[in-house]
């Protein structure tokens, strides 16, 4: 409780820095050794969400960062606490989502002992953050949760963890507190700018490829307007089909696993590759084959926020220092030349082509049908999130992202993610339709949540593609060693029962056509719901079986 002088405990003094930076959602799991911060939620005004398991709290809260290009903010406690939630640090770093966790530390004149559940969370999760810290001293606490933000949020965003020892939290200090933080805008300089208009004018086939953070609406739509004006076909990179509207005439589909064909061989025929915000990882880079490395083959821009990944890996032909939305908003007064002009329309023919129609799958349950159904009935408001798993294929195929924020998933294909995300996504906008999609086994990685769902009043649908499988996996294994099955099968739960256990509704469909009318219902039903589809194993990818791997890779000698 707050004492009547202007003395404030460390943990006041902390949850009231959490205000003045703007944060409004913090998620948790309790521990005693930050029993004072959670006395002092008791007397603010941010929403505490109570979680099951820590690495779905930090999931939640790093889906607040990408949702909002702020840090999403965590509180959990020491050793097991927070080893798991380093789940979701891990995910933080690799989708440069700003996060900032807080984790119960032991007492200071017990430290370096191997306390209970002692650990050195700078060595810990030094390798995976930007910064991990631990406050000392309660005067200090105002300054070091700034730079925490600050940190956390600006350059190429990412996660930073401050530790906090039980004791300092409780000692009482008169410290003002620290003004808001700021997101800092990283502009491209005029010199950059003109470069880049002297290369656009000269290209006859260029392409920009959208990927990373700090991203907003409106600099989607300044690329759109962009791109319009000179015919340039943009595409996104693994899970950011969000960064710009897929019925736009210029967009030329999701570079990720299983791409278009003609999307790879459009990129492979450019004169001018404009990577916008992303650093082309494995996945994107089709495994590091688009483009030569140190130096890309074709010219190639890049635009990043953060000025230690130009370099790093693609040696580009124009470096520009800048957040994706700076760059954008820069592109509305670039002068280019008329003759610069793209190949757009053919670009979104092919991309149109690709998705149109569900391919023919076996099994009873398409789940090509089930998104292009998706697709067409949501409103574009509403959010997809999911986790990791072939399932997923079928997403970036089939459903047509439409705005920014629509698609909250992890490029770091991090199973688990999408129950936690979409939890968190319903406490941030409690008005707008959330979608979780889950593979099986991605589902009860994290599944526990789904308690947390109900007990906030949280209705979303889980949408359950179950093939009884590890599914990838069973993918690799089949190409790698055919017919050789080794811990890929998995024995399910009724996922509806499961539902109602926690509270919620579930359904079971068996058919395609089936479909509509049990997410109908699930949504009618008010609560957290599961609609489980039953997936015929076979149906491995959009475009082949495991039966098909298995026999091309027999005949190719292996197994
Ligand atoms: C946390 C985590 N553990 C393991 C993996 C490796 N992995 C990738 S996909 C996958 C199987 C996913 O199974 P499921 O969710 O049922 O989807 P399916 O592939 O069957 O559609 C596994 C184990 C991972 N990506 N993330
Ligand atoms: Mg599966």
């Amino acid at each position: 409780m707050r004492a009547k002088d202007n003395m404030r405990t460390a943990a006041e003094v902390l949850v009231d820095q959490l205000r003045v930076h703007g944060v409004r959602h913090v998620f948790c799991v309790p521990g005693e050794s930050y029993l004072a911060v959670l006395d002092a939620f008791h007397d603010s005004d941010l929403a505490v969400t109570v979680c099951r398991q820590e690495g779905g709290a930090c999931m939640m809260a790093e889906a607040i960062g990408k949702a909002t290009g702020r840090p999403g903010v965590c509180f959990v406690t020491r050793g097991p606490g927070a080893t798991n939630a380093s789940h979701g640090i891990h995910i933080a770093s690799q989708d440069s989502t700003p996060l900032v966790m807080f984790v119960g530390q032991v007492a200071r004149d017990m430290r370096e002992r191997e306390a209970f559940q002692e650990v050195d969370y700078r060595a810990f999760f030094g390798p995976m953050t930007k910064w991990a810290t631990e406050i000392d001293d309660p005067a200090r606490v105002p300054e070091i949760v700034s730079r925490a933000f600050h940190t956390a949020a600006n350059g190429r965003p990412g996660p930073v963890v401050v530790s906090i020892p039980e004791d300092m939290l409780i000692e009482r200090v008169a410290v003002p507190d620290a003004p808001p933080f700021a997101l800092i805008e990283t502009s491209p300089g005029p010199a950059e700018m003109a470069k880049f208009a002297q290369m656009l004018a000269g290209a006859r086939a260029p392409i920009m490829l959208l990927g990373g953070s700090r991203w907003s609406q409106a600099a989607s739509d300044a690329v759109g307007r962009f791109a319009q004006h000179h015919a340039l076909p943009v595409c996104t990179t693994f899970r950011r089909g969000h960064l710009f509207d897929q019925l736009h005439p210029c967009y030329a589909g999701d570079l990720g696993i299983g791409p278009n064909p003609k999307l790879i061989e459009r990129i492979k025929s450019a004169d001018l590759v404009i990577l916008v915000g992303g650093r082309l990882g494995e996945l994107p880079s089709q495994s590091y084959t688009l483009f030569d490395i140190p130096q890309p083959q074709l010219p190639f821009v890049h635009v990043h926020p953060g000025a230690e990944e130009l370099g790093r890996v693609y040696s580009p032909h124009l470096a520009i220092h800048a957040t994706p939305t700076a760059f954008a908003a820069a592109l509305e007064n670039l002068d280019v030349p008329a003759a610069a002009r793209g190949q757009a329309e053919a670009a979104h023919a092919d991309y149109l082509a690709w998705t149109e129609q569900a391919t023919e799958q076996p099994g009873t349950v398409n789940l090509g049908a089930v998104m292009v159904w998706l697709r067409e009935y949501l409103p574009t408001d509403a959010i997809i999130c999911n986790g990791a798993g072939n399932y997923a294929s079928w997403i970036h195929r089939f459903f047509r992202m439409r705005r920014f924020g629509q698609h909250v998933a992890p490029a770091s294909g991090s199973m688990g993610y999408g129950v936690p995300a979409a939890v968190a996504m319903k406490r941030l906008y409690p008005d707008r339709q959330i979608v979780c999609i889950a593979g099986d086994g991605d589902f009860l990685m994290n599944g526990q949540e789904f308690a947390t769902a109900v007990q906030y009043g949280a209705p979303f649908v889980t949408v359950i593609a179950d093939n009884g499988l590890y599914g990838t996996i069973r993918m690799h294994q089949e190409r790698e060693y055919p017919g050789r099955i080794s811990a890929t099968e998995l024995r399910n739960p009724d996922f509806c029962a499961y539902a109602r256990a926690f509270g919620g509704f579930g359904a079971s469909v068996e058919r395609t056509e089936d479909f509509p009318a049990a997410f109908k219902e699930a949504q009618a039903s008010g609560k957290p719901a599961i609609v489980r589809l039953k997936i015929d194993p076979e149906a491995i990818t959009p475009v082949t079986t495991l039966a098909k791997i298995r026999a091309k890779s027999l005949a190719e000698g292996r197994g």
